[in-house]
């Protein structure tokens, strides 16, 4: 593993209001709780984590564009966009990164048009369903995905 590994975790849309609703569905955590226990297994594992969460595609789009330079790895829960987003999909080839895409819930429970993912397409591996212990889990994957490269 490169020294420092540096991973991003990438959240959108939606997901700043984890812990405030749904928590049946999503979990009762909220995005802070989430990070903090994330930051918490990267510096177990020797990871940095850079940790972020927006509403917005483009932005989503240009954070992972900076990622291909900046970062050795990806984490993603694109949230609805995952279901959508060419454009997500398209900056996630182009960064040549290890991705590891991971829902909080199980997305083939749920309606159909969950049950397809864009961001599958380009990923390494995905976790779902297991809410925050998914990102966790995530975390560990890609620390081995990294020490062999
Ligand atoms: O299960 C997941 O992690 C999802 O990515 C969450 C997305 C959903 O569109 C995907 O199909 C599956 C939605 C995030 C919305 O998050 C909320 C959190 C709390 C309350 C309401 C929404």
């Amino acid at each position: 593993m490169p020294i420092d590994a540096s991973v991003l975790i990438l959240n959108g849309p939606n997901l700043n209001m984890l812990g405030v609703r749904e928590p049946a569905v999503y979990g009762s955590q909220t995005l802070d709780e989430l990070e903090a226990a994330c930051q918490e297994r990267a510096e177990a594992l020797g990871l940095v984590i850079d940790f972020r969460q927006s509403n917005s595609e483009g932005e989503l789009v240009g954070w992972v564009q900076q990622a291909r330079t900046a970062n050795d790895g990806i984490i993603v829960n694109a949230g609805a966009y995952s279901h959508t987003s060419i454009a997500l999909l398209d900056a996630l080839t182009l960064a040549e990164l290890p991705v590891i895409e991971v829902h909080l819930s199980n997305i083939f429970r749920r309606e159909s048009f969950r049950h397809h993912s864009y961001v599958s397409t380009v990923a390494k591996g995905v976790i779902c369903g297991l809410g925050a212990h998914g990102y966790l889990l995530a975390l560990d994957a890609m620390a081995s995905i990294l020490d062999q490269v």
